[in-house]
């Protein structure tokens, strides 16, 4: 394995030589690897998964662009906080493919830096908002269709829902039986949740650059839990702010992991959301426009509602996308999302209502 990372570590940087490896699991897409040099240099080297990134050429290019508009952000704005810098190889490109047709890139590894698995704590979920919204403020002005859609359609809930509905046909029909409940509440939200594809589609909320995997592990945190760094530019697309809101609010304000059986557990945490909000309208919030704002928490249930149907079609489908742990994971996964949404329905008024009190509209 030294070896084989080696040769692959030269051709980014010729004269380096490993001294230790450690494989990082926290990802679930791709193999990556820290590794430190003789020269004491860290470098973060991961093969990228092309059954999910199938252009790899299109996904660095939006990566290094990103990365290369933060760190001139940053810069101007006179911010401290880190971005990731990818490393090209002898040739000039940011990736490497090797004799077996791995596909490789390699970054500098962020010292100083831990990642948090689950927030625990407000001013973490503040700082997450902060990052979030800087993440937005330095790409602001890139043009979306100068760049590529990588997984296409990956927050689009129309696809989703079609996705759904070939599932509710196709799948495994004694899974549909065990489903039936929960097949009957996504067909029930419907229509409500394709309000912002139709704000989309008319241009009533822009195009911009989104992130689209805002978890709190996508954030380093320095040692004193203040954030630091935007990671995993994997999912840099065009899309719009409510991805982004709603998938941070969906994983990081909610009092539950995604994957809690017991669904009594599951709610919004409110004190979470108006954190995330603060640390969002902290940054400030001029980068959106008023009708971007009057939609963010249809972004929290578009978001939930995406995520809660994606599961439940990997369900019927036998377990073909995510990986399971257990037999029933993904319908665990599904019922646990559509019980966050259920709470987010009920708190509705007080979600609106901070909403506005933070963004002042
Ligand atoms: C997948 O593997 P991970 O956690 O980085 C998925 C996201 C989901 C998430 C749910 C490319 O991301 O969209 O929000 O699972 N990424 C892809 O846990 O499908
Ligand atoms: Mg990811």
């Amino acid at each position: 394995m030294q070896k084989e990372l080696q040769r692959i570590l030269e051709q980014f940087k010729k004269d380096e030589v490993i001294k230790t490896i450690t494989k990082l699991t926290s990802g679930h897409i791709n193999i990556t690897y820290l590794i430190t040099t003789h020269n004491e240099q860290q470098y973060v080297l991961q093969q990228i998964n092309t059954a999910v990134f199938t252009d790899v050429a299109a996904l660095q290019h939006n990566k290094v662009a990103v990365s290369e508009v933060m760190q001139t952000y940053y810069k101007t704005e006179r911010l401290v906080y880190d971005t990731i810098k990818y490393i090209a190889t002898q040739e000039g490109n940011y990736w490497y493919v090797d004799k077996a047709l791995n596909h490789w890139n390699m970054m500098l590894y962020i010292p100083e830096s831990k990642c948090i698995l689950r927030a625990t704590q407000e001013e973490q979920v503040y700082e997450a908002g902060k990052l979030f919204a800087h993440f937005h403020k330095a790409t602001a002005d890139l043009d979306p269709n100068k760049f590529y859609e990588i997984i296409p359609g990956f927050h689009d809930v129309a696809l989703r829902y079609e996705q759904l509905e070939k599932a509710i046909k196709t799948g495994v029909s004694q899974r549909k039986e065990i489903a039936a409940s929960w097949i009957k509440q996504a067909i029930a939200y419907k229509e409500e949740m394709h309000l912002l594809n139709k704000l989309k589609e008319s241009k009533a909320v822009p195009l911009r650059m989104t992130h689209n995997d805002t978890k709190i592990s996508n954030i380093l945190f320095d040692m004193e839990d203040k954030g630091k760094c935007v990671i995993d530019l994997d999912t840099v697309m065009p899309g719009i702010v409510h991805y982004d809101f709603g998938d941070a609010v969906r994983s990081i304000c909610a009092t539950a992991n995604e994957d809690e059986k017991e669904l009594a557990k599951i709610a919004i945490n409110l004190t979470f959301y108006e954190a995330f909000c603060k640390g969002y309208a902290a940054v400030g919030a001029k980068h959106l426009t008023t009708v971007e704002k009057e939609h963010l928490v249809s972004g929290v249930k578009t978001m939930i509602y995406i995520m809660a149907i994606r599961f439940l079609t990997d369900y019927l489908n036998g377990d073909v996308y995510y990986n399971i742990v257990y037999k029933e994971h993904n319908l665990v996964r599904a019922k646990n999302q559509f019980t966050l949404l259920a709470s987010v329905e009920k708190n509705l008024l007080s979600l609106e209502k901070v909403t506005q009190k933070v963004f002042g509209m």
